[in-house]
C-alpha cells in the first residue's frame, strides 16, 4: 500500500451562535461568555472551518429544555430578570440564583442557546450527518432539573444525552473539568444506560460541588438500576501531565471497553489546565487535548459529542479549545499564532523582561499549585474504578 495510510476521514460538525458570546454574568462574574468569541477567532484563523461543517445552531424551544427541567423551573427562568427580581426573592433562592448565578439580562436567550447548540449536536451525530461534533458553548454540567446551580442554569449534556439514548442502548459521559460534574450524575444516577466518569478536585469541605468521592458509585444496592454506573476519579492539588494522562487513558480505556457504549460525550472544562483563574491542577494545553486525542481513537465507529464546560482564563480556554477542534479533524497546527487574528494581542506571552514574545499557541503561563499526588495514592484511584468495574457490563 506504499506506506500510506488511508486518510483519518472523519466528518467533524461544529456548533454554534455568535449570540452567546456578548451574554455578561457581571462585571468580576470568572464566567465570562466572550471566551467564546476569542475561541472561534483562533479557529478561523487557524481556518479549521474548512475542515468542519459549521452549523448556525438554534435556541432549544421551551418543551425542549422541558424534557429534563421542570416547568416551574422554567418558568421562573423565563420570568425574572434583572429589574423584577426582587419580587420573587423566595423562587430565587429555591431555583439556586445568587452569586454563583446571577440572574442577567438575556439570560433566557443564552441558555437556550447553548442548550439548543448540544441538542443540534447530537441530532447530527445520531443522524450520521457527522462522527464527531463540537459544541464548545456547552458542557454545563452542573445545573439541576430544578435549580441553577455552579454557573450552571440549564443541563445541555443532559439534554444531548436523552436525545443519544433514543438511538443508542449506552452513553458513555466522560468529564475533564476540574469540578465534579455531579449534574449529568445526578440526573443519570438511576439508569444503567449511562456511565458517567468524572475527574475532578475533590475535597468537599473546601472545593465547589463537594461531591465525587470514590465511593460515589451510585444507588446503594447492586440490584438497584444503576448501582457501580456513576465513576469518580477524586483528585487533589497539582496533578501534571505524565499523572494525568497515565491515570486518564488507564481509566478511560477501561471504562470503554467495559460498558461498551454505543455514543460517548466528552465535557472538555478547561478550568483543569495549570494558571486557570479557579482550578487546581497544573495541566498545559497538550497534555489536555492527549484526553480528547485519547478517548477519539477508542471511539472506533461510535459518535462522540465534544463539550465546552469551565474554564476562567480566557486566552488559555481559546488555546485549548482551538486545539481541540484540530485534534478533532486530525489538523496539525503551527505554533506560532496566524499573523491576523483580532484581539491577537490577547495571546501575547506576558513580557519576562528577556524580549520581544510572540504569541503561541499550545503555551501557557501562570502560577502552578504544588502538586500533592503520590504514585500509591494514583495507583489506588486506578485500582478503585478497576475494582468497580466488574459490576459494569457492555
Ligand atoms: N460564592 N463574583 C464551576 C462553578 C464553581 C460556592 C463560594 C460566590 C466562584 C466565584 C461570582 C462577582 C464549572 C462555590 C463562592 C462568590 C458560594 C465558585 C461572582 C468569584 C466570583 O467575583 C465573583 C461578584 C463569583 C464566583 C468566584 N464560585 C468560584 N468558585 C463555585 C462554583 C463551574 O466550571 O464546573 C462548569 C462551568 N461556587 O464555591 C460558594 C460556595 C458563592
Ligand atoms: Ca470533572
Ligand atoms: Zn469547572
Amino acid at each position: 500500500r506504499n506506506g500510506i495510510e488511508k486518510p483519518q476521514g472523519y466528518k467533524v460538525s461544529f456548533h454554534y451562535n455568535a449570540d452567546v458570546e456578548s451574554h455578561h454574568f457581571g462585571k468580576t462574574h470568572p464566567m465570562k461568555p466572550w471566551r467564546l468569541m476569542l475561541s472561534k477567532q483562533l479557529i478561523v484563523g487557524y481556518g479549521l472551518q474548512y475542515a468542519m461543517e459549521c452549523y448556525q445552531s438554534l435556541p432549544a424551544t421551551r418543551q425542549e429544555l422541558a424534557r429534563f427541567h421542570t416547568d416551574r423551573y422554567l418558568d421562573f427562568l423565563g420570568i425574572v430578570n434583572p429589574l423584577n427580581m426582587e419580587d420573587w426573592k423566595a423562587e430565587r433562592d429555591r431555583f439556586g440564583f445568587g452569586d454563583d448565578c446571577p440572574v442577567f439580562d438575556g439570560m433566557w436567550d443564552y441558555v437556550s442557546l447553548y442548550g439548543g447548540a448540544s441538542l443540534q449536536a447530537a441530532r447530527t451525530l445520531m443522524s450520521h450527518e457527522a462522527d464527531i461534533a463540537i459544541n464548545w458553548s456547552g458542557g454545563l454540567h452542573h445545573a439541576k432539573k430544578s435549580a441553577a446551580s455552579g454557573f450552571c442554569y440549564v443541563n445541555d449534556i443532559v439534554l444531548a444525552i436523552q436525545e443519544m439514548l433514543r438511538h443508542h442502548a449506552r452513553v458513555l459521559y466522560v468529564d475533564i473539568d476540574v469540578h465534579h460534574g455531579d449534574g449529568v450524575e445526578q440526573a443519570f444516577w438511576s439508569t444503567d444506560r449511562v456511565c458517567t466518569l468524572s475527574y475532578h478536585k475533590y475535597d468537599p469541605e473546601v472545593f465547589f460541588p463537594g461531591t465525587g468521592g470514590a465511593d460515589e458509585t451510585g444507588p446503594p444496592h447492586s440490584r438497584d438500576e444503576g448501582a457501580h454506573h456513576a465513576l469518580n476519579v477524586p483528585l487533589d492539588d497539582g496533578i501534571d501531565d505524565e499523572q494525568y494522562g497515565d491515570l486518564f487513558r488507564r481509566i478511560t480505556g477501561a471504562v470503554i471497553d467495559a460498558f461498551d457504549p454505543g455514543a460517548i460525550v466528552l465535557q472538555c472544562g478547561a478550568d483543569s489546565l495549570g494558571g486557570d483563574r479557579l482550578g487546581r491542577f497544573n495541566l498545559n494545553i497538550k497534555a489536555h487535548g492527549a484526553c480528547v486525542a485519547f478517548v477519539k481513537s477508542r471511539c472506533h465507529d461510535r459518535p462522540l459529542l465534544i463539550l465546552g464546560g469551565g474554564g476562567y482564563t480566557p486566552r488559555n480556554v481559546a488555546r485549548t479549545w482551538c486545539h481541540e477542534t484540530a485534534l478533532a479533524v486530525g489538523a496539525e497546527l503551527r505554533g506560532t499564532l496566524p499573523a491576523h487574528i483580532p484581539y491577537r494581542q490577547a495571546f501575547m506571552g506576558e513580557d519576562n523582561g528577556a524580549g520581544l514574545l510572540y504569541p503561541e499557541l499550545h503555551n501557557i503561563e501562570g502560577k502552578r499549585h504544588q502538586n500533592r499526588h503520590s504514585p500509591a495514592g494514583l495507583a489506588r484511584l486506578v485500582e478503585n474504578v478497576l475494582t468497580q468495574l466488574r459490576y459494569v457490563r457492555g
